[in-house]
């Protein structure tokens, strides 16, 4: 059995599966370790929205075709608020647009993809520890089939998402963490009907925030503000719509279709960094280093731009002999993040129910959306940030 990678990757969601297909066609070999079952990943929903740029890595990469048959480009989304509805026209102020496509297809595509190749991916791993990341061949330790197996590398890759362990392998005398905790969360359902509306809809209303998204031509994703501790499975269908359609209604007589709810989960919603995400030869990409509350739909989109990155980095080292790019991950990457973070935490202030507001701060917050749906500046900023800063 082998013993030896050029990189180890932690966790195959999006950052690790994308980084090592990134990491192949570059011709560097690597091995992805992954604690949960190859089911449960390809079948965890999360994210839907794809940015521009996101999109053309994949395209680039060959692992675009089935988005580009299955996904629906969206040229716009919809801000609801005070019975009316405004549309961000994303395209016509940009010249980019978005992809509706769910994360657990991207990731079946990049398992697929890694799979083509013979490329290696060990599910089911368990006791997952890193060591040795300030020296030349730091190493990983875990269990698979009840074996202890340890394997040494050139560099490991954290992908392993907000609750993994390569984190904590970054001395806490050198890193630091940044966050917020959110006093709500987001209700999610999965409904079998068609869409209700040809663009997202992201709602304000004195409820609290809804967003109508959707999957496919028959499956629509919804969700609507509620209380972190909300238990999904105590609430009645009759009360989730009666939550949605109040919160989503407009003066125009146009309303939510209805359909079988299959599907119902609470996601607590935080902001939060961690900085450095480089400590030796060990890196950390995506929710490993960073959360964004979901409301600027940047969590995916900010994996796929660290690993662009870290993949470059990784290449100048391999084929380049510089060094330079590595050194800067960190920094580079942090800039997208802050810029990121700032975007997610203003859609989440103006648009949800914020009950420690004052009755000046309510003000405020009506006033921003007024004058994000009405200056073009203004839906301007919300739009480049939506579909995405350019990458480089
Ligand atoms: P992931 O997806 O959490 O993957 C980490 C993987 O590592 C594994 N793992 C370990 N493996 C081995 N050993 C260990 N010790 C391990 N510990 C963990 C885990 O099992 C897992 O498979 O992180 P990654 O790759 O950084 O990707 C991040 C994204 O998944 C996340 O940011 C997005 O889902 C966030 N997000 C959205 N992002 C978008 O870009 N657009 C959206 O529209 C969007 N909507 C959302 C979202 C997240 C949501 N939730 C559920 C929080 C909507 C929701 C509701
Ligand atoms: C989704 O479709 O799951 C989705 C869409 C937009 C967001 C968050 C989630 O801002």
């Amino acid at each position: 059995m082998r013993t030896h990678y050029p990189v180890v990757i932690v966790g195959a969601g999006p950052a690790g599966l994308l980084l090592s297909h990134l990491l192949h066609l570059q011709g560097i070999e690597s091995i992805v370790l992954e604690s949960r079952s190859r089911e449960a990943v390809e079948s965890t929903i999360r994210a839907g929205v794809l940015e521009q740029g996101t999109m053309d890595i994949l395209n680039e990469t060959g692992v675009g075709e089935r988005m580009r048959r299955e996904g629906a480009v969206h040229h716009g989304i919809e801000l609801a608020f005070g019975g009316a509805r405004h549309r961000i026209a994303l395209t016509e102020l940009t010249g980019r647009a978005i992809t509706v496509y769910a994360q657990h297809e991207v990731i079946k595509d990049l398992i697929a993809a890694r799979e083509a190749v013979q490329g290696e991916i060990l599910f089911d791993v368990s006791d997952v520890s890193v060591h040795d990341v300030d020296s030349a061949q730091p190493s990983v330790q875990f269990v698979v089939d009840g074996q202890t197996r340890r394997l040494t590398c050139d560099f490991i890759a954290g992908c392993d998402g907000f609750h993994g362990v390569c984190r904590e392998a970054i001395p806490s005398d050198v890193r630091e963490e940044y966050q917020r905790v959110y006093p709500f969360g987001w209700f999610g359902v999965l409904v079998e009907a068609p869409p209700s509306s040809d663009e997202l809809i992201y709602a304000a209303h004195e409820r609290g925030f809804a967003l109508i998204s959707t999957r496919s031509p028959m499956v629509q994703r919804m969700y609507f503000q509620c209380d972190p501790s909300e238990r999904a499975e105590t609430w009645s269908d009759e009360r989730i719509w009666h939550e949605l359609h109040t919160r989503t209604e407009s003066d125009d007589g146009w309303r939510l279709k209805e359909g079988r709810i299959f599907q119902k989960n609470v996601v607590a919603m935080r902001s939060f960094v961690a900085t450095p995400m480089q400590h030796g030869r060990l890196f950390l990409a995506g929710d490993a280093a960073h959360i964004v509350p979901p409301t600027g739909a940047k969590g995916m989109n900010l994996a796929v731009a660290d690993v662009w990155r870290l993949a470059r980095a990784l290449d100048d080292f391999y084929h380049r002999d510089t060094e330079d790019a590595l050194k800067g991950y960190s920094a580079a990457a942090l800039k997208r993040i802050w810029r990121a973070e700032h975007f997610s935490y203003w859609m989440t202030r103006m648009l949800h129910r914020l009950d420690d507001a004052s009755p000046f701060e309510q003000k405020m917050q009506r006033a921003e959306l007024e004058y994000v749906v009405s200056s073009r500046a203004a839906s301007l900023t919300l739009a480049e940030n939506y579909v995405g800063l350019p990458l480089a």
